[in-house]
């Protein structure tokens, strides 16, 4: 079961541009940027309450970012849930037939285990699931 949202990803072209409508107009906290360069993206968080927003910036043109941003702009790219054993998880919607982008952990943000399901698996939705790292 999913412990909390841990955040919501937002597509943008500019991260730089982007910071004043969350930092300024919003009133979040901003807590820095990083480069996930396994997902080809740099982000920066804002917390909200016990989850976060995470902007995503492609880095490559060949980052998945890059070709969401073409093909519908900027806006809302994926949910995010935290669970307590990712690994366990994935063998488990494996095994019930769920159509998952990665069947392994991968390495996200603050060291976290990040696993993506495929959007035509969750309705429309891009859905990751993840461990927490550092945080
Ligand atoms: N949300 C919902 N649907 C999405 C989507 C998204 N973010 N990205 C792609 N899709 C849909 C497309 O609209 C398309 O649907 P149709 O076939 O109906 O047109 C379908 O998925 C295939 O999309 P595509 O544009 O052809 O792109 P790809 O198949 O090459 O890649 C995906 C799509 C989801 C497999 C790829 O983006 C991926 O592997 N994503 C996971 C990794 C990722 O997004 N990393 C960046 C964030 C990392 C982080 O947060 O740290």
């Amino acid at each position: 079961m999913p412990q909390k949202i841990s955040h919501i990803g937002i597509a943008v072209k500019s991260i730089e541009e982007s910071i004043a409508f969350y930092q300024d107009v919003l009133g979040m906290e901003f807590e820095g940027t990083e480069v996930v360069e396994e997902q080809k993206v740099k982000v920066a968080f804002f917390v909200v309450g016990e989850s976060r927003i995470e902007l995503l910036e492609p880095t490559a043109d060949d980052s998945p970012v890059a070709k969401f941003l073409e093909k519908n702009g900027p806006g809302v790219h994926h949910v995010a849930y935290e669970v307590a054993d990712l690994q366990a998880r994935l063998v488990q919607l494996k095994a019930e037939g769920v159509k998952l982008i990665d069947e392994a952990p991968r390495t996200g943000a603050h060291k976290t285990k990040i696993a993506f399901m495929h959007p035509k698996a969750s309705g429309g939705v891009l859905t990751e699931l993840c461990q927490p790292g550092e945080h």
